[in-house]
């Protein structure tokens, strides 16, 4: 009765098993190269991995806790921690040393104990804003924890100022103003169709807030923000309440509804709506204006490349249509037409494109991404999953592009500027790699300009990092300004 076992499914074994380890590694063992000592900061990054069994059959990642990792970066050493986030789900779970919610963002299938407490599970991005270190999913507030222990502060509401239910787990930070721009959806409540716009300053005030009905309740994973424009796309992964409340899934693909692109001025209040055909897409790499048109590059693909959530009409999941290729749409924000257009960037399909983020919302060469197809290459070991990763030049549409190895599989990468006036392009690229075959997982430091040559160092990480999200790079000088 009080045995701990997690069940005997594709998701929760052998790669995707559960680690569940929270501790502390000083001075990781660097396996190639050298850790340049300029480098000072901390890549913190956040993956899902379910502290107890679900109680549900076929449960997937989305649907546990968020487990913290940071790697500290000081004088060539680099420090490790992780420790999960203690959400009140968390906690409440801990004591009871069994799950207590249900299915993902269902809390008709909860146990009566936990009614009231919140859902959230803090597993799919950790940012840094005015002094404060947050883990967050879209389903919730984020949480603050500390940069330096990743002990749990508490719920972070800006202050009291979040009306909305959720806060988006893809805000974007505007390199010029130093201002937060992020939102929340299903902000009434679990499927509403509605959406809180918001922006904070530069010290985690917010100053501005609008509100938006979506043409139907969707997720809305990320966003595009611009030096002028937000962008709320509106992609048919579909949600229902009288669904949920009957136990069926939270999200379904829905291959006849048309995408949306709602344009909102920045700090506006009014949203415009751009049409276009089916489609999937979910990250953004980038987006950028100038004045009047609004270029977004994201990979897009053919259909939901979530196989945990059905097609409304219940066709089989194709991976083939999940293929996601880099494209870029583009919206005249003083056209005539509620449409918008797309073209392709690459041929080879990806996921999880970064840019440098000094860059984000403004015209920008460089971004990388992790790439699941090479036309012409296939793995000697079968492995799914995204095998490389690859930096793009959007100005020549050229890609280097390394082979993450036999039994290995990438996590998103993220671009580290060597100092903050660095050009664009320079700097590092750091990558989490999993060695399924070894059960550990491998940090490379790569040269930003030449991804595809040597690391500058691999540092070894004893421990597999399961259900690795999202993360980003905190300088040393923003360390040393966190809030009080
Ligand atoms: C995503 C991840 C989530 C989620 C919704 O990658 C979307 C997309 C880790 O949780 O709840
Ligand atoms: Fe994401």
């Amino acid at each position: 009765m009080a045995t701990v076992r997690f069940p005997d499914e594709p998701g929760f074994t052998g790669r995707f098993a559960p680690v569940r380890l929270e501790g502390e590694i000083r001075g990781l063992e660097v396996i190639q190269g050298e850790v340049p000592e300029s480098l000072r900061g901390t890549f913190y990054r956040v993956g899902a991995d379910p502290a107890w069994p679900p109680v549900v059959p076929n449960d997937f990642y989305f649907n546990a806790d968020g487990m913290v990792a940071m790697f500290r970066f000081e004088n060539g050493y680099v420090d490790f921690r992780s420790r999960y986030v203690r959400t009140p789900r968390f906690l409440a779970e801990r004591a009871a040393r069994r799950s207590l919610f249900g299915a993902y963002r269902n809390p008709y299938t909860d146990d009566p104990s936990v009614t009231g407490i919140s859902r959230g599970l803090a597993n799919t991005n950790v940012y840094w804003h005015a002094g404060r270190l947050l883990a967050s999913k879209e389903d919730s507030a984020p949480i603050q924890i500390d940069p330096d222990t990743l002990e749990t502060v508490g719920e972070w509401t800006w202050a009291g100022d979040l009306a909305s239910q959720t806060a988006t787990a893809h805000p974007k930070i505007d390199p010029r103003t130093g201002e937060l721009v992020f939102f929340g959806y299903a902000a009434k409540g679990e499927t509403t169709p509605d959406i809180a716009y918001y922006e904070a300053d530069r010290d985690g005030r917010i100053m501005h807030e609008a509100w938006f009905q979506a043409p139907y309740s969707s997720m809305i994973h990320d966003w595009a923000v611009t030096e002028h424009f937000v962008v709320f796309p509106i992609i048919p992964l579909t949600s229902d309440l009288e669904r949920l409340k009957a136990g069926g899934p939270y999200y379904v693909w829905d291959g006849s509804k048309d995408v949306y692109l709602g344009v909102v001025p920045r700090r506006g209040s009014d949203v415009r709506w751009y049409r276009g055909t089916n489609r999937f897409a979910s990250h953004i790499m980038n987006a950028f204006d100038d004045g009047r048109y609004v270029h977004i590059d994201t990979p897009v693909g053919e259909n939901s490349a979530f196989p945990w959530f059905p097609d409304i009409t219940g066709a089989p999941f194709d991976p083939d249509k999940t293929k996601g290729y880099l494209s870029r749409w583009t919206i005249d924000t003083m056209g005539e037409t509620d449409g918008f257009t797309q073209r392709r960037l690459t041929n080879c399909s990806g996921e999880f494109p970064r840019t440098d983020d000094r860059w984000a919302t403004r015209g920008y060469r460089f971004g990388v991404i992790n790439l699941t197809d090479v036309p012409g290459q296939t793995p000697a070991d079968g492995m799914p999953g995204f095998r490389w990763l690859a930096s793009i030049d959007l100005a020549t549409q050229a890609m280097k592009r390394r082979f993450a190895g036999d039994d290995s599989t990438v996590q998103e990468a993220i671009f580290v500027p060597p100092r903050p006036d660095a050009p664009h392009g320079d700097g590092y690229v750091m990558q989490l790699v999993d060695r399924h075959a070894l059960a550990r997982t491998d940090l490379l430091i790569l040269d930003a300009r030449q991804v595809d040559g040597q690391p500058v160092a691999t540092v070894k990480i004893p421990i597999r990092m399961p259900g690795g999200l999202h993360g980003n790079w905190v300088t040393a000088e923003q360390l040393a300004r966190r809030a009080a």
